[in-house]
């Protein structure tokens, strides 16, 4: 097993069945059955959309900071388990606040299992406020404000949900209001959306890191800027896979062009508990069906540190 960094993952996707279930009872709330293999094998998907349904309905059994704190320590716990020494998590304050949970509750219980994550397990972790590209860029501002008085509790800012309708140009300005913070900035495109979703995103968002990027393989010209300027991409095998924004047969996935291109590409688990891996699963995946060789994984490997939001003598530790 490889020591990496996880960079695209979204806590609210590592909430396994029994922790929904145990949640559902504490809170209070209605699922459609309460036998957690079950639910998890309802997680079958035609796309992003199918899963995101299911995702944001799950996500109401969240109500309380201790709720919070559990989800977030069970997923550090995982992650140093697959090798993970440091993880930039994306969470969804829109989901929470909309179903009644002070943002002071969500980012208090997700600091306070970092908090521990760190000292009782060694790995480094930060939290990416992501906007909801879906509730539109007005609902972005309003969450940003929001989350002000909470600026030392993250370290940037991303863009998830439905991509295809809501590109990247939407949300200048409240990238502009990140910048000016001195906030990290990245995006999801080229998921579903096409390669102009990613140029957007790199011109008008200013993002250091494309989410997924998949889709930039259809355009040699960005191919070309993505690896002259070591921009990097968080690919997610598993998850293209679970929703068929990639060929059902991993052999046939765009790692190989990526890696074969030499874009600084790196291994991620996106919504674990239901793309069926972690990330020492997503890597073990992608080992065997594209044949990687020891190189190569190293090569993965080494570019989660790269494109890590870590500071310079701190990276070198790493590296
Ligand atoms: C997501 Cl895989 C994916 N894509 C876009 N938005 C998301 N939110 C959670 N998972
Ligand atoms: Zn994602």
């Amino acid at each position: 097993m490889w020591p990496t960094a996880e960079l695209h993952i979204h806590i609210e996707g590592t909430i396994e069945s029994d922790l929904l279930v145990r949640l559902a009872r504490r809170n209070d709330i209605a699922l459609p059955t309460y036998d957690p293999d079950e639910l998890t094998a309802r997680y079958v998907f035609a796309d992003l959309q199918s899963f995101l349904d299911i995702h944001y309905s799950n996500l109401t059994v969240l109500r309380t900071e201790q709720d919070f704190y559990e989800l977030g320590l069970g997923y550090l716990n995982r992650a140093a388990q697959a090798g993970v020494r440091r993880a930039e998590i994306f969470f969804d304050p829109q989901t929470h606040v909309g179903n009644g949970v002070p943002f002071a509750d969500v980012i208090g219980g997700l600091s306070a299992a970092i908090a521990e994550g760190e000292r009782t397990l060694g790995v480094s972790a930060d939290l990416l406020l992501s906007f909801l590209r879906d509730r539109g860029p007005e609902a972005a501002e309003e969450i940003f404000r929001t989350a002000m008085p909470f600026r030392d509790k993250f370290i940037g800012v991303a863009l998830d949900s439905t991509e295809v309708g809501y590109p990247p140009s939407l949300f200048t300005d409240v990238y502009a209001m990140a910048a000016a913070e001195g906030l990290h900035r990245v995006a999801h495109a080229g998921e579903e959306g096409g390669p102009d979703y990613v140029r957007e995103a790199l011109d008008l968002l200013g993002v250091e890191r494309i989410d997924h990027g998949n889709r930039a393989l259809e355009d040699p010209e960005l191919v070309a800027r993505l690896r002259d300027e070591r921009i990097p991409l968080t690919v997610c095998p598993l998850s293209n896979v679970a929703l068929r924004t990639a060929p059902a047969d991993l052999s046939e996935h765009p790692l190989r062009t990526m890696l074969d291109e030499g874009l600084v590409v790196s291994i991620n688990s996106d919504d674990p508990a239901y793309f069926g891996g972690y990330i020492d699963e997503n890597f073990r995946a992608v080992t065997e069906a594209l044949g990687l060789t020891r190189g190569q994984q190293a090569t993965l490997a080494y570019n989660s540190f790269e494109s890590a939001f870590l500071e310079p003598g701190v990276r070198q530790v790493y590296l």
